[in-house]
């Protein structure tokens, strides 16, 4: 059976940051494991080239809208390139062929009568391409999702029937549990399926800058809503609509998306695929979102991280190792160069490059650069047993995607193969005179250096291969079958002598991220105050006593859907049940990373209400012109101790 693997198509707005290479870095990582396993296997991506929010960035940017695009598009491809990533076909929304393709999917669509002709009227985002009734508008002005102002447009619009897709979105949900992963963000997608689905405006006369109608319509004043031009990328890259050989591809194994597109991939697509009688995905895998130092990333702030910028320094699949090691897939990830380094010094270049440097040495020392496995099961039975174990039990983690745990598991055999050195002291036994024995703990290690490369070739390709090219072997789905399949070892090493592979790091390698601006709409004043600046405005030391302030424990801490800044918290104050605090911290902190730390709070302030959720208490934080933090006990306190 073959695979088809994708990523988003990026909006050609701006250039990539390390938001996109996740998701870019995952889905090679995916599409390589594929091919190591001998499957067929087809990796997608490319760029999102039209719609209004692309106009307009040309426009702001003196450009020609094309042009713009021709120059952005280039430095993803561009990015992609230098970081190898495999990708079969980068596609653009502004090729013939994908303009061919969805023209035709919608000729389908309406001949099905699953498109009619309405009139629009709402409010609508351009940074975010979508459409929001009013009641979903945050103060009855801003976008829900990000925050900035909506313009209202009433236009003439083809609608696609979405409403005539709800059972049957429903009933394939519930048939098809594996359909969206995590299922913590199934749950999501449906419930908003439950909530009943509106038509979708499929196009716009209010820009010229989109896939144009089919001819046979003859209504040229309109051009494709941009999500209906881009989700139809994944089988028009594949050849629909024009020559379809590659089709066979279709049904794509695994869509990759991030967190915020997954109502898209998870409710439009496979509506849109019911109405073109083409099957659905296998799956659609959504990831969470990346921050840097906790913070969210934006180009106001000045906080981006380019993944050029990063690899150019640390090494560009250190950067991939690292963020496929660091979070569990489908939760959020911060990237700060001190975890960086930290992986990249005690993993990578302790347990894995130290390995090879030792097998490398005593291979020399003792046996010309030659190792001879022929001893190995005499005397390390129990160590290659265990290794078989470990390896035997990636395939089902790398296929459930929990690339971290992949990867944890992956580093146990580089203890077993240190262990093995320190327990059997090859030095020693080579001065015992047991030159047998020592050779066959060398060679035990090299046996596991060589199976833990090939698995480790997904994740690091070019390092893995100079491991391989060291130890004298080649990564293919060939030795992929002989060394891990079959558990054979590799009879004969030739060693060369390779530079070590992971300099540590002593200090950051790039300068700090500029501290945040604040930048909150006025719709959105949540409970982070600022203290007090007022020096005449003194009080008796009772007054202040009034205040009851207490250090807490953040046990939980969500996102709240709709808000660009506020955070639900549930903090421990050392009473029954932990209190509710809603925060304007988002754009500061992730809730991810507040669970387990510590907040002062006003604990007797009294309760208010947030976007309608009853918030307990304030939290205390700093906030200045770099940005904000939250105040924080020196030293971990009980939960519920008081302040003052
Ligand atoms: O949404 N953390 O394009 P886009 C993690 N063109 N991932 C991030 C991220 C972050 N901070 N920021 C971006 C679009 N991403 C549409 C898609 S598909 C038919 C059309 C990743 O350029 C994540 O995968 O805004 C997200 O889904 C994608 O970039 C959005 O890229």
């Amino acid at each position: 059976m073959s695979k088809y693997i994708t990523t988003p198509i990026y909006y050609v707005n701006g250039e990539a940051h390390i938001g996109h290479a996740y998701t870019t870095f995952i889905a090679d990582t995916m599409a390589r494991y594929e091919k190591l396993k001998g499957e067929d296997t087809y990796f997608l991506t490319g760029t999102d080239e039209h719609g209004q929010k692309i106009e307009e960035s040309a426009k702001k940017n003196n450009k020609g809208t094309k042009e713009f695009a021709d120059e952005i598009s280039a430095t993803f491809k561009n990015l992609w390139d230098e970081f190898e990533i495999g990708y079969t076909k980068f596609i653009r929304t502004t090729d013939e062929e994908h303009k061919k393709g969805v023209q035709k999917a919608f000729e389908v669509m309406y001949a099905k009568g699953d498109i009619y002709k309405d009139f629009y009227e709402g409010h609508y985002c351009v940074s975010c391409e979508t459409f929001f009734t009013e009641t979903q508008l945050v103060d009855g002005e801003f976008c829900p999702d990000c925050g900035r102002s909506t313009n209202v447009v009433k236009e003439e619009s083809y609608f696609f029937r979405l409403s005539k897709y709800e059972d049957a979105l429903l009933k394939h949900y519930e048939q098809n549990p594996e359909f969206i992963i995590p299922k913590s963000r199934a749950n999501e997608v449906i419930n908003f399926v439950k909530g009943g689905l509106r038509d979708l405006s499929v196009t716009r006369t209010s820009f010229t800058w989109g896939v144009k109608m089919p001819s046979s319509l003859k209504d040229d004043k309109h051009v494709m809503y941009v999500w209906l031009d881009a989700l139809l990328n994944y089988v028009t890259a594949l050849g629909y609509g024009s020559d379809e050989a590659n089709m066979r591809y279709w049904p794509a194994s695994m869509q990759f998306v991030g967190k915020d597109i997954l109502r898209f991939h998870a409710i439009y697509w496979p509506a849109f695929l019911m109405s073109l009688d083409l099957p659905l995905p296998k799956q659609i895998g959504a990831h969470g979102w990346w921050t840097r130092d906790g913070e969210k990333m934006s180009k106001s702030k000045g906080n981006v991280v380019s993944p050029k910028e990063v690899a150019d320094v640390y090494g560009a699949e250190n950067l991939r190792y690292f963020m496929l090691r660091e979070v569990p897939f489908g939760q959020d990830g911060d990237f700060s160069q001190r975890a960086f380094m930290d992986r990249i010094n005690s993993e990578l270049s302790n347990d894995l490059g130290n390995l090879l440097n030792r097998i490398i040495g005593m291979s020399g020392k003792y046996s010309g650069f030659e190792i001879d496995s022929s001893d190995v099961l005499k005397y390390h039975k129990k160590e290659i047993d265990a290794a078989h174990a470990i390896v035997d039990s990636l395939d089902v983690l790398m296929e459930g995607m929990q690339t971290h745990r992949y990867l944890e598991e992956l580093w146990r055999l580089f203890a077993i193969g240190n262990k093995a050195i320190e327990e059997h002291a090859p030095w020693v036994k080579m001065k015992e005179g047991k030159k047998d024995e020592a050779l066959a703990t060398v060679a035990l290690v090299a046996n596991i250096l060589a199976k833990a490369s090939i698995m480790l070739h997904p994740i690091m390709p070019r390092t893995t291969n100079i491991i391989a090219d060291t130890l004298g072997f080649g990564i293919d789905s060939s030795s992929y079958k002989e060394f891990i399949l079959d558990k054979k070892l590799l009879k004969l090493f030739s060693i060369k002598q390779t530079p070590p592979l992971f300099p540590k790091i002593e200090a950051p390698l790039m300068p700090e991220a500029p501290a945040a601006q604040p930048n909150a709409p006025k719709s959105e004043q949540a409970a982070v105050k600022e203290m007090p600046k007022e020096q005449d405005n003194l009080i008796e030391i009772g007054q202040f006593f009034q205040t009851s302030l207490k250090v807490g424990t953040v046990v939980e801490a969500q996102e709240v859907e709709k808000s660009a800044k506020l955070l639900k918290l549930k903090v421990d104050l050392g009473e029954e049940s932990p209190r509710q605090i809603v925060a304007g911290i988002k754009e500061f902190y992730s809730a991810e990373s507040l669970i387990g730390t510590q907040v002062c709070v006003v604990a007797n302030l009294k309760p208010a209400k947030l976007m309608g959720m009853v918030s307990e208490g304030m939290i205390l934080a700093a906030k200045d012109e770099n940005g904000l933090s939250l105040i924080r006990p020196e030293k971990p306190k009980k939960a519920g101790t008081s302040i003052g």
